[in-house]
């Protein structure tokens, strides 16, 4: 499998609920490596330009609100696959329905605050890395 770059970020529900180190103990734990980790405020420009597609949809404004409520954990996490292998640890996007054993099925329950964010593609990881990383 390909050697990619992604990226990840703990949601502030996940910061304020204790949950870093357990989420990057998972990621490190299934062999993939963190590049580069900062602890901070998702900007207003930021949060736009990375839910750019969702502008216009009935949860776009609560999801930016959410996003810029208080501080993220950001992470470029590298490894085979780590587009999908991220994706797959994190689980379902709505916690409800999450299986057990992921991120977002052991340590969220609701849709609009689902604990972390994992890049959906190569192309969003190039463009998310840029948008939080310069
Ligand atoms: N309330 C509500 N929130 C939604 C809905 N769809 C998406 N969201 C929120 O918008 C975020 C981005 O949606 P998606 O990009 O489609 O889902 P995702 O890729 O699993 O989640 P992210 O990793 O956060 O991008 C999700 O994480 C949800 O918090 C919805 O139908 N209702
Ligand atoms: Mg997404």
């Amino acid at each position: 499998m390909a050697e990619e770059k992604t990226y990840s970020m703990i949601k502030p529900d996940g910061v304020r609920n204790g949950h870093i180190g357990e989420i990057v103990n998972r990621f490190e734990r299934a062999g993939l490596k963190i590049e580069r980790m900062e602890l901070g405020m998702v900007t207003m420009e930021q949060a736009k330009a990375n839910y750019a597609e969702h502008e216009g949809k009935p949860f776009y404004d609560g999801l930016i609100s959410y996003i810029t409520s208080g501080p993220v954990v950001k992470m470029v996490i590298s490894g085979a696959g780590a587009v999908a292998k991220c994706r797959s640890l994190m689980g379902a996007t709505n916690p409800a329905e999450a299986a057990p054993g992921t991120i977002r099925g052991d340590f969220g329950l609701i849709m609009d605050e689902n604990v972390i964010h994992g890049s959906d593609s190569v192309e969003s990881a190039e463009r998310e890395i840029k948008i939080f990383f310069n």
